[in-house]
């Protein structure tokens, strides 16, 4: 596996407990580098459209409503494998099923509200990033 991109969000959650740095040194220390960040509010209508294929879930309108409760650092992480490795040290969705050392195990507190997002394949990371990063604002690293 070469050098790919992945996307990353550090939830509302994860924000408000003045984490961002502890979740950061997660990253870095496992090898991924960032090459692009804001924090910034999302917007209702940016939010669905990033969530879309999860609009006929029961818990769409809390998710979209708990990711739009304050501010996020949206990220372009890089690196070898970076969408498998970012998705492992994530953790499981569920931060009580997350393994130890993971970050939704260390910052996580329920399924909704578990610390970070993290792209699934390549195709949704290349996806997500175009929906909030322009290609001018991502380095080369
Ligand atoms: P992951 O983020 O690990 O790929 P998905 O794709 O199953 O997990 O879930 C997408 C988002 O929906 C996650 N950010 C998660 O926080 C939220 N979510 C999933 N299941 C639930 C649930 N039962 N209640 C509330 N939020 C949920």
């Amino acid at each position: 596996m070469g050098t790919e991109q992945t996307f990353s969000i550090i939830k509302p959650n994860a924000v408000k407990k003045n984490v961002m740095g502890a979740i950061i040194e997660q990253f870095e220390k496992s090898g991924l580098k960032i090459a692009a960040a804001k924090l910034t509010v999302l917007t209702k209508s940016k939010c669905e459209e990033f969530y879309a294929e999860h609009k006929a879930r029961p818990f769409f309108g809390e998710l979209v409503s708990f990711m739009t409760s304050g501010p996020v650092m949206l990220m372009v992480l890089s690196g070898n494998n970076a969408v498998a490795k970012n998705r492992e040290i994530m953790g499981a969705t569920d931060p009580a099923k997350a393994a130890p050392g993971t970050i939704r195990k260390l910052f996580g507190d329920t399924m909704g509200e578990n610390a970070v997002h993290g792209s699934d394949s390549p195709a949704s990371a290349a996806r997500e990033i175009a929906l909030f990063f322009e290609k001018t604002e991502i380095v080369n690293r």
